[in-house]
């Protein structure tokens, strides 16, 4: 699990991770040490590292700071099981190497069973971080019963490796197409064939 604490004024950060209640300001990238190192009240971030967060900002500044938290940063399929419970399945690997930032669900192949499209890149980084460009676009054949297989561009056809920021699937008078948005670049559509 991994929590953010920040004021947004004056950007004062600290961060927990899941190897316990400890600020890594060894490990953050150079921005995140660039604003602790602005804090008002932690002029140096040396000073900072192996304390604990509540040792870096003090009990107002920790009610009062932005808070978030996260359990995963895995793309995920939730099923919804009825009263307020949902199953929650991981994706395959080929869909966690990079931010998935368009989704279809839609039966691709005609079998019956829901697939998913999915796509993403973010080039828009940090200057200290690299930008998130392995992903290539993916078909999951789904099996309807909440599993998903990745069909190898090879097979599928569907190549999408720019910084993609959609997905949708449209109607047109030759079939259904995927459209795909690139930030900055043109758009590409894809056909929907079934075999
Ligand atoms: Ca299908």
């Amino acid at each position: 699990m991994r929590r953010l604490y920040r004021r947004p004024r004056d950007r004062h950060r600290a961060h927990e991770d899941n190897r316990g209640p400890r600020v890594s300001g060894g490990g953050l990238a150079r921005p995140e040490q660039r604003h602790l190192h602005r804090g008002r009240d932690v002029p140096d971030v040396r000073r900072i590292l192996d304390r604990d967060v509540q040792q870096v900002l003090s009990e107002l500044q920790l009610q009062r700071a932005l808070h978030l938290q996260a359990d995963t940063f895995a793309s995920v399929y939730l099923q919804n099981q009825g009263s307020n419970r949902f199953a929650v399945t991981v994706l395959p690997n080929l869909s966690q190497i990079s931010p998935v930032r368009g989704i279809i669900a839609a039966d691709v192949d005609g079998d019956g069973n829901l697939d998913l499209v999915v796509a993403g890149n973010l080039y828009d980084q940090e200057p200290n971080t690299a930008r998130a460009d392995a992903g290539s676009g993916l078909w999951l054949r789904g099996d309807g019963r909440g599993r998903f297989t990745p069909v190898p561009v090879a097979l599928s056809g569907f190549l999408a490796p720019r910084d993609v920021t959609g997905l949708a699937l449209v109607k047109t008078p030759a079939g259904n197409a995927v459209l795909v948005a690139n930030n900055g670049d043109s758009l590409q559509a894809f056909l929907v064939k079934r075999r």
